[in-house]
């Protein structure tokens, strides 16, 4: 039996209450909620292809061949156990952004490959099914299977859920890249690390969890500025945690903090832009469309580099020409 090559896209999100912390390792059930916002076009395009004449599962990431991907693994063997398959698959996926630099490329990467396979192996599985598998592989990638602001709550069913579509609330997001480069330590071992070793990490969880109610709050009246000043907040309380542990993690570097400078700056002045920041050294500032031109201008006066998208309504099958 051999199945049709599909080709789809999944995109990458940005967590604003932000997941950091693992109650379960293997199936990576979070310490509390988070709440994303899901990219426009900024992700993952990936093709699967299950074949015969394979003896092992292949990944080719941004034209790499990579020898080990325990993640994709994960997800793969999860996927062929609903078909009792034992067919190999041949994967190619590209990031159209930066990879390892604290933009969720796992997130899209992941869910790309969750969604990719489980149709080239003509499962018909729901968005919310997809997720629950593709989060095995990376906790933030089942937040990419919907679109707009989505929550991931383990204790609640589904566990992830859409809370507005992009159309309720259409926001501009820019990705400030003071790095290009990978990150040293990958996400799930400094999580793993800063769990375990951070003298702040139970208040981190404990604020976390009195923090959800009061997004889901701002996020479901529209109120820019309390969702910004939440982000922040939550944002800063995260990378204080990560710095706390032992021995310390250090994602941010001066440009990121000049960054931060500028657009406290720019509050002050009046300007409706906030910024979160994942773990990398790279600032996402979010803003109203009224004042997207303000604040472009701003970036490109600065002659930063950055890449301006939306808020997006989540994965696409890209159907077409696929050479496996
Ligand atoms: C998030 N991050 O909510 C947070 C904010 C980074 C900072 O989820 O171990 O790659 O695969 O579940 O999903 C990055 O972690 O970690 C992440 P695993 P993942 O987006």
């Amino acid at each position: 039996m051999s199945y049709q090559p599909i080709k789809v896209f999944a995109p990458t999100n940005i967590a604003l209450l932000k997941y950091w912390g693992k109650v379960d390792k293997e199936l990576n059930t979070a310490t509390h909620p988070s709440i994303s916002i899901t990219l426009d076009h900024y992700g993952s395009e990936t093709e699967v292809c299950f074949r015969s004449d394979l003896e092992k599962d292949q990944l080719i990431l941004n034209g790499k061949d990579i020898p080990h991907f325990p993640k994709v693994s994960k997800v793969l063997n999860a996927l062929r156990s609903f078909k009792n398959s034992s067919l190999r698959a041949h994967i190619r996926s590209t990031n159209n952004f930066p990879t390892a630099a604290g933009l969720a490329s796992s997130a899209s990467g992941l869910a790309s490959v969750t969604y990719a396979a489980s149709l080239a192996l003509e499962l018909d599985l729901s968005a919310i099914e997809l997720a629950e598998i593709s989060k095995q592989g990376s906790g933030s990638s089942c937040r990419s299977f919907l679109g707009g602001f989505v929550q991931w709550h383990d204790k609640e069913d589904p566990k992830v859920s859409q809370i507005l579509s992009p159309d309720q609330w259409p926001l501009d997001v820019y990705l400030l890249l003071v790095s290009r480069d990978g990150k040293k330590t990958s996400s799930t071992q400094a999580m793993i690390d800063c769990q375990q070793t951070s003298v702040f990490f139970k208040e981190w969880v404990r604020k976390s969890w009195e923090l959800y109610p009061l997004f889901r709050e701002v996020i479901e009246r529209r109120d820019f500025k309390k969702l910004g000043d939440l982000s922040e907040k939550h944002c800063l309380l995260m990378h204080k945690t990560i710095l706390a542990s032992h021995p310390p993690i250090v994602y941010w570097s001066d440009q990121t903090l000049e960054y931060l400078r500028l657009v406290r700056g720019w509050q002050r002045e009046g300007l409706e832009v906030f910024f979160t920041i994942d773990a990398g050294a790279n600032v996402v500032l979010v803003c109203e469309k009224n004042s997207s031109v303000q604040l472009q201008s701003k970036l490109e006066s600065l002659q930063a580099d950055f890449l301006k998208t939306c808020i997006g309504t989540g994965p696409m099958v890209k159907w077409g020409q696929v050479v496996c």
